[in-house]
C-alpha cells in the first residue's frame, strides 16, 4: 500500500494561525513534527520576507496552536545545520555558536530559539533537532544531490549529455533521510526534552558527490558532462559543514545505517528506474 493511502491529510498553512489551531484540534496529536518551511536556501534571497514568515514566524504560530490546544503534546522543530553557516568551530555540535549565511539560515535560528523559549516559558516538551543535510530518492530536484542523481541517470539513459551546477567546492555532511527521521522520533521518546545534532561526522564536496554518482554508471570522465554557471552560485556560501552527533549517539542510542557511497548509489539507481518507468 502506498504511504498516501495510510494517512489522512488535514490542510493547514503556517501563515494562517486559525488553520493550525483547527488542525491541532482535529487531529488531537500526541506528537507534532514541524518539518514545514520555505526550505530551499537559494530561494531565500529572492523571497526573504516570505521565507521569514514561514521558516521563522511559522514556528511560533505552530507552537501557539500547540500551547493553546494540546500543551501536553510533544513538539519537534526541524532546526538546521545552515544555522552554523560560516562555522565558528569544527566539527559543529549543540554548543557551537550560530552564524547563518542566508535569510533561510537566519529564519531557522529564530525557529530554534523560539522552540527553546516555549520549553522554558511554558514547560512544554519542545525539542529542536539540528539536522545536517539529509537526502533520499524523494529529495526535490532543486537540491544538489537529487539534481545530480537525476541528471546522471538521464546521461546514463542517453536522454542528455551534460548538466550545469554552481559551486563544486562546497562541502556538506550528507546522510540518509530515513536514518535522520528515526532520530527525530527518538528525540520525542525521551523523558526530558533536549536538543540534538544529527550528522554523519564526515563531509564531502559537491564535486565528490558528482564523481561518485558517475561511478555508479561506470563513467570516470565526469568533467566532460558537468558545466558550472554563476546562475547557481549563492550571494553568501556555507563552505564547509561537518557535525558531531556524539550526544545523539550516547543519549538516544542513534546509529545511522546508510553511508555516503550507499546513499549516492541508491539515489542514482532509483532515478534510473523512475525514468525508465516514466518512459513506458
Ligand atoms: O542541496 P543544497 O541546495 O542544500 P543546502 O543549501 O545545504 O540546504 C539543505 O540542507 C540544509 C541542512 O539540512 C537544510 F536546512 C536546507 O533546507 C536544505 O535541505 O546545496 C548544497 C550545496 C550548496 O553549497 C550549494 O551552493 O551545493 C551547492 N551547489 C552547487 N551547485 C548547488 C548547486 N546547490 C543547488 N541546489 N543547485 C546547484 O546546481
Amino acid at each position: 500500500m502506498h504511504i498516501q493511502d495510510k494517512i489522512q491529510l488535514i490542510p493547514g498553512d503556517l501563515l494562517d494561525q486559525q488553520s493550525l489551531t483547527s488542525a491541532v484540534t482535529q487531529s488531537d496529536p500526541d506528537e507534532i513534527y514541524n518539518l514545514a518551511a520555505q526550505s530551499f536556501v537559494a530561494t531565500s534571497w529572492s523571497q526573504p520576507v516570505l521565507t521569514g514568515e514561514f521558516t521563522a514566524l511559522g514556528v511560533t504560530r505552530m507552537l501557539e496552536a500547540v500551547r493553546q490546544i494540546k500543551p501536553k503534546a510533544k513538539f519537534y522543530q526541524a532546526s538546521s545545520s545552515e544555522m552554523f553557516g560560516k562555522v565558528h568551530e569544527t566539527p559543529q555540535s549543540e554548543t557551537t555558536p550560530f552564524h547563518p549565511r542566508s535569510p533561510y539560515g537566519v529564519g531557522k535560528v529564530y525557529g530554534h530559539w523560539i522552540t527553546i523559549n516555549y520549553r522554558e516559558s511554558y514547560d512544554m516538551f519542545a525539542v529542536s533537532g539540528i539536522l545536517f543535510n539529509h537526502e533520499s530518492p524523494r529529495r526535490g530536484l532543486e537540491f544538489v544531490t537529487r539534481k545530480i542523481s537525476h541528471n546522471v541517470a538521464k546521461i546514463h539513459l542517453k536522454l542528455q549529455d551534460s548538466f550545469i551546477l554552481g559551486n563544486l567546492e562546497a562541502k556538506r555532511d550528507w546522510g540518509f533521510s530515513g536514518d535522520y527521521v528515526e532520530a527525530m522520533w527518538m528525540m520525542l521518546q525521551q523523558d526530558k526534552p533536549d536538543d540534538y545534532v544529527i550528522a554523519m561526522g564526515e563531509n564531502h564536496s559537491v564535486k565528490e558527490f558528482v564523481k561518485e554518482a558517475f561511478k555508479v554508471i561506470g563513467v570516470s570522465s565526469w568533467e566532460e558532462h558537468v558545466k558550472t554557471s554563476s546562475e547557481f552560485m549563492r550571494p553568501a556560501e556555507v563552505d564547509f559543514l561537518i557535525g558531531d552527533a556524539t550526544k545523539a549517539k550516547e543519549v538516544l542510542g542513534w546509529k545511522p545505517k546508510v553511508d555516503f557511497k550507499t546513499l549516492v548509489k541508491m539515489m542514482v539507481e532509483e532515478d534510473i528506474s523512475l525514468l525508465k518507468k516514466n518512459s513506458k
